[in-house]
């Protein structure tokens, strides 16, 4: 782990794997203790997503290694490396129903097996004449560009085997993996359908993030005029509100660069987005209809996956664009007539501006004054981890000094608040985590995990005392049969006093003025209580 550059594990001890907390004792790896190991999951892939380094979860055999399953599996569909090392009993008593064991056999769970859909990598390491095959295998997965959870489940007894250390030597964990080393990527075609194109757009996903690539898909938007809109995870690529920006893109958010793309787009630029349900409304038809599709992604699996491309590219986005770029200065090509699309800006301005009192979106007004001021006191430097998302997609402008998190992976409840105590863990960065108040009672715990530590952090929760998404559904698609949506909340005040915490809550725009005026939101803990009506619904309507 050190050698690979290891330098934060998230997890909980049990007597099966003492011995290697007993080598975490003498190393430089820092253990974080956590509450559940799903947050030890959750806050490794927090670290992951905020650093790109590996991050590393340790936890017992059986219930410790159990509870990890949703917040690595979340982390697998989100691609990140982690390195899972979980106890078990020892090989002699495999079968024989030890406690806790986790082998497969004679009756037990089969915990390699349990976690072999959920990671890249999952083995029980029995012996260890093999063990510098394993550790290289598992390094190459870790350190390769489309990476993932790694399992090692190590038997008690070989824990306290003993080993040549120069077999470390053998395993390589220096060099990170791009398999996309292509001195010249094939980028004439592209090129030549943005020169050829009217009226072309940019969906711009996290693809562009994992590869440093906003700077350049900034240039190129504005050198020739290219309006871009982002998937969720790739809101702040360029900075919402800015010239060229078409805000997201998804059934959850305000609709705007859905409707500029059906009536006017002529080219679609996928650069690193994955286009899934909710980014393309379902798959619908009418967004690519008519129009010339173009693709660059560094994930093979990710190309025409859902769509027919005229030009689709496997290969880094920075570097592609950047050969883009250097083509179209080489050629006539001027910028785009951005006519249209002007006047698609000033309507929605105009129609921002008569919005009616009455509108039900007005009953968020709170929630879009939070957001307004977030923005404006954290400009630049903020983390923000974000479980909710509906409301960030209307009203959060996330300039692209910012990095916006949003729930991805497997939408996972209970994973705000693990995630940013990882990113914060990282970085000395303001850091929020926003949620509902369901999803705070599934994670709320970790808040002492920051507490024993002293991470600064700011928790975010929407108090509506119901699981409005769910509530929502059964107004729309259900006749408002209510069932289990709505729950009484704890007193937050209470539950901050006993956490050793600072609570604000919020009722009225006064009291966000006060918020941002007087708060430490930089270093301190606090639990900033933001009250909605459990009956104003989002703006749209569910498709299930
Ligand atoms: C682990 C998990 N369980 C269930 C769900 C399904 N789910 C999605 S949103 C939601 C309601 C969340 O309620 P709350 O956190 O209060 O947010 P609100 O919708 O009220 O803003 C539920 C249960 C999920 N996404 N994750
Ligand atoms: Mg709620």
């Amino acid at each position: 782990m050190e050698r690979l550059g290891i330098e934060y594990i998230f997890g909980m001890p049990g007597a099966h794997i003492l011995p290697v907390y007993d080598s975490l004792y003498d190393s430089n790896i820092k253990s974080v203790l956590v509450k559940h190991e799903q947050g030890a999951a959750f806050m490794a892939g927090g670290y992951a997503r905020a650093s790109g380094k590996i991050s590393a979860c340790i936890t017992t055999a059986g219930p410790g290694a159990t509870n990890l399953v949703t917040g690595i599996a979340n982390a697998y569909a989100d691609k990140q490396p982690i390195l899972i090392i979980t106890g078990e009993t020892s090989t002699y008593i495999f079968g024989k129903g030890g406690l806790q064991e986790s082998s497969g056999e004679g009756g037990s769970i089969d915990q390699t097996d349990l976690f072999k859909g959920i990671t890249r990598y999952s083995k029980i390491v029995e012996r260890t004449d093999y063990l510098a095959h394993v550790l290289n295998q598992a390094a190459k997965i870790l350190l390769s560009a489309n990476s993932g959870p790694v399992l090692l489940s190590f038997p008690y007894n070989v824990q306290k085997e003993l080993v040549d250390a120069s077999l470390l030597d053998s395993i390589n964990t220096g060099i990170k993996h791009h398999p996309l080393q292509q001195r010249s990527l094939p980028v004439d075609a592209l090129t030549q359908l943005i020169i050829d194109a009217q009226h072309p757009v940019i969906i711009a996903g996290y693809g562009c993030i994992k590869s440093g690539a906003q700077e350049v898909v900034t240039q190129l938007s504005e050198a020739m005029g290219i309006p871009v809109t982002t998937s969720l995870k790739g809101k702040g690529i360029i900075g919402d509100g800015t010239a060229l920006s078409l805000g997201c893109l998804g059934v959850t958010s305000n609709g705007d660069a859905y409707q500029y793309i059906i009536e006017h787009a002529d080219l679609i630029i996928f650069l690193g987005a994955g286009f899934n349900e909710r980014t393309s409304y379902l798959w619908d038809a009418k967004l690519l209809a008519n129009k010339k599709v173009a693709q660059i992604d560094h994930d093979a699996e990710q190309l025409e996956k859902v769509f027919k491309a005229d030009v689709a590219i496997h290969g880094d986005i920075r570097h592609a664009l950047s050969e883009v770029l250097e083509k179209i200065a080489d050629s006539t090509a001027g910028r785009k007539n951005l006519a249209k699309f002007n006047l698609h800006t000033e309507a929605l301005k105009s129609k921002a501006s008569d919005k009616n009192p009455d509108d039900p979106q007005s009953k968020f007004a709170l929630v879009k004054n939070f957001y307004a001021k977030l923005e404006a006191n954290f400009p630049e430097n903020a983390m923000i981890f974000d479980d909710n998302i509906i409301f960030a997609q209307s009203y959060f402008n996330v300039s692209s000094g910012n990095r916006y998190f949003p729930n991805s992976g497997i939408s996972s409840l209970g994973h705000a608040i693990p995630a940013a105590i990882g990113a914060r863990i990282f970085a000395q960065k303001p850091t929020f985590a926003i949620l509902g108040d369901g999803g705070f009672q599934m994670c709320c715990m970790e808040i002492m995990t920051a507490v024993n530590y002293g991470i600064p952090l700011n928790i975010v929760v929407f108090n509506n005392a119901t699981m409005s998404l769910i509530r929502k559904n059964q107004v729309q698609l259900y006749n408002n049969r209510f069932i289990d949506c709505d729950f009484v909340n704890p007193d937050f005040h209470y539950l901050a006093l006993s956490f050793g915490i600072r609570h604000k809550k919020i009722v009225t725009d006064a009291d966000l003025d006060d918020l941002f005026a007087n708060s430490d939101l930089t270093g301190s803990i606090n639990l900033i209580e933001i009250m909605i009506d459990k009956d104003a619904f989002p703006n749209y309507r569910s498709g299930r």
